[in-house]
Order: C-alpha cells, then sequence, then structure tokens
C-alpha cells in the first residue's frame, strides 16, 4: 500500500543513467511524453511526434529576413567559404531553402530526398508538399562550422506585390493546405469521446519534469566541461581563449595594446614638467632623483624596484625622458588596482627604443 513512497524514493536514489544528454532525452521523450502525446492525439491537432533526428542533429538556425539584406552573405562569412547552390545578387536570388548542413562531400540534396532520411529531421516538412519540397534544398559541405550548427538560408521576404506574384507560392499554398487539413481533422472528432484524464500519465510527466531532466542538467554541465576548450586561431589573438575578451586585455598594462601610438605618450607632457625638475643631465635624470620622486606614490619599495627594473630599458641606472614617463605610467597601473607585467609588453617600449630591443 506505500508502493508511491517506494516508487518515489527509487527514482530519487537511481536517476535514469544516461551517456550524453541527447540520448537521455530521446528516452525520456519516448517513454514519458510520447504516450501521453499519443493518449490525447497530440499528434493529430498539434504537430507530429519527435523522431531520433530531432534529438540527434545540430542546433539550427533560421535566417529570415527582406531580400537583399545580406543573409547568404552573411552565411557564406561565417563559413569562410562559398556553399553549394549559393546566390548572391541585389535583387532577389535565392529563391529556395537552402538547409547548410555538414557533409563530407560537397553537393546539394533535393527537397523530396530530404524528407525520406530518417537522419536529417526534414521529415516532417513532407506534409507541405511539392510546391514547397521543390523549393527546398539542402547545401552539404565540410565545414568546421557546420561540426556544430546547420543553418537554413530563406528567400528574401518580399512586400511588394510585383515581386509576390514572380514568385512561386510554395508557403503560402503549405500554409492554406495546412489550415484546412487541421480544419478538416476537428470536423471528424468527436470531442464527447474525447479521452479521459488519466493520471498516471500525467504523474509520469510531473515526475520527468522534477527528476529525470534536473538530472540531465547535470549532465549538460559535465559535458560542457570535457569539451576541449576552443582557441582563437589566427590573427592578433592566435592562442588566446577569448580573443578581446580574455582577463586584462586592454586594461591596466594592458591599454594601448591595439594602438599605433604610444599609448604613455598621451601623459607624458605632464610627467616631462616633473622630469626637468629633477635635474637631469645630458637628457637623463639619476637614479636617487627618480627616487625621490617615485616615493610620493607610496608604493612599497619591492614595487616599485620592479616598476624601476621595467622602465630603465637600457639598463644604464638612469631614467631619460620617455623612461620617466614610462615609469610613472606603471605606478598609475599599479595605482589603479592592477597587476604589473614580469616582462615589459612591446606596445610600452618607447617607440625610439624599439629598435635597440629588436
Ligand atoms: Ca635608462
Amino acid at each position: 500500500m506505500f508502493s508511491w513512497l517506494g516508487n518515489d524514493d527509487r527514482r530519487k536514489k537511481d536517476p535514469e543513467v544516461f551517456q550524453t544528454v541527447s540520448d537521455g532525452l530521446k528516452k525520456l521523450y519516448k517513454t514519458k511524453l510520447l504516450p501521453l502525446e499519443e493518449y490525447y492525439k497530440f499528434h493529430e491537432f498539434h504537430s507530429p511526434a519527435l523522431e531520433d533526428a530531432d534529438f540527434d542533429n545540430k542546433p539550427m538556425i533560421l535566417l529570415v529576413g527582406q531580400y537583399s539584406t545580406g543573409k547568404t552573405t552573411f552565411i557564406r562569412y561565417l563559413l569562410e567559404q562559398d556553399f553549394p547552390g549559393m546566390r548572391i545578387g541585389p535583387e532577389p536570388t535565392t529563391d529556395s531553402f537552402i538547409a547548410v548542413m555538414q557533409g563530407d562531400v560537397e553537393g546539394v540534396i533535393p527537397g523530396n530526398a530530404l524528407v525520406v532520411d530518417p537522419k536529417k529531421p526534414f521529415r516532417k516538412l513532407n506534409a507541405f508538399g511539392n510546391a514547397f519540397l521543390n523549393r527546398f534544398v539542402c547545401a552539404q559541405l565540410p565545414n568546421p562550422v557546420l561540426e556544430s550548427i546547420s543553418v537554413i538560408d530563406t528567400p528574401g521576404i518580399l512586400s511588394g506585390e510585383k515581386q509576390r506574384i514572380s514568385r512561386g507560392e510554395g508557403l503560402r499554398t503549405a500554409v492554406r493546405y495546412n489550415m484546412s487539413r487541421s480544419g478538416d481533422l476537428m470536423q471528424s472528432q468527436d470531442f464527447n469521446k474525447f479521452q479521459p484524464l488519466k493520471n498516471k500519465l500525467l504523474e509520469t510527466v510531473d515526475e520527468m519534469l522534477a527528476h529525470d531532466i534536473a538530472h540531465l542538467m547535470i549532465l549538460v554541465r559535465q559535458e560542457e566541461t570535457q569539451k576541449p576548450v576552443q582557441m582563437v586561431k589566427g590573427g592578433a589573438f592566435e592562442g588566446t581563449q577569448n580573443g578581446p575578451f580574455g582577463h586584462g586585455y586592454g586594461e591596466g598594462a594592458g591599454e594601448g595594446i591595439d594602438d599605433a601610438d604610444w599609448v604613455v605618450a598621451r601623459d607624458k607632457p605632464m610627467y616631462d614638467e616633473i622630469f626637468y625638475t629633477l635635474s637631469p643631465v645630458n637628457g637623463k635624470i639619476t637614479g636617487a632623483n627618480a627616487k625621490r620622486e617615485m616615493v610620493k606614490s607610496k608604493l612599497p619599495n619591492t614595487v616599485l624596484g620592479k616598476i624601476w627594473k621595467l622602465a630603465d630599458i637600457d639598463k644604464d641606472g638612469l631614467l631619460d625622458d620617455e623612461e620617466f614617463a614610462l615609469a610613472n605610467h606603471l605606478i598609475k597601473v599599479k595605482l589603479e588596482g592592477h597587476e604589473l607585467p614580469n616582462d615589459l609588453p612591446c606596445h610600452l617600449i618607447p617607440p625610439s627604443k624599439r629598435k635597440v630591443i629588436e
């Protein structure tokens, strides 16, 4: 008589063990949600049942918009290459729905073949009829971007009457067809005989939402941490993980890293004024005079020592006006709470000394 208690406990102790999130979702759908959908004829009134392909396929991006807004150009930019069936131009060019997907060989699969392929998530589109399928193709090609996502290019949406007429009305026909089909279905149903409430089916779904899905969410995080970290390839950010969004990029000692001008030059006139009060000889001030000024920052001697080493670029024990400005710049960086670099980054080296260093 306490079977409900036993049931519930067992569930908490031994949640279903799944290898991957998509396997888990697939199994949960088939064992817990699908029976409910079937019982209430959800597939007849609303949408067809999900198939394996709906779980196994990559996330899909559908690009929708006015014609000539650059939808196809955008896809080409993402892929960094052309795709079969691609047409770009000022006038309505893409006149079909093109599913751009990963494939070992480059090629185009027509819509009629796509809707019978159980590995592709397009089988339900069969319902839209030939008018639509004639305007639906899959462009297959090997591409690293497509290993993670699929993209669907669509014909531009037309507002003008002239263009609308000159184009096929596949989509419009398909929508009309589906609306009349659902109308017919509703009429043929006897709502007095609609299935009575079956609590067990609802409880199963409740349980799935409360326990199984929660368990899968943990698995999502695990899968993500196990993924190899993708490094940026090529360009100024080669080898970094987050490009310009990496920790500390462009801040503190990294400020001015992308600028053509030496970042220290911005405040150099201010530092120069102090420099000329420190009795420079042949354009350089002594360590003792520099120290007198630098301790005013109240930074600990260990930090100032590090700044001195970074700033005395030619290691002659003296600071010229550029080195002194650099020392003050580094003091500012430290006072603003940033870390000091162990080696002076290239962009902080005064331009006049860059040749000396190389
Ligand atoms: Ca020096």
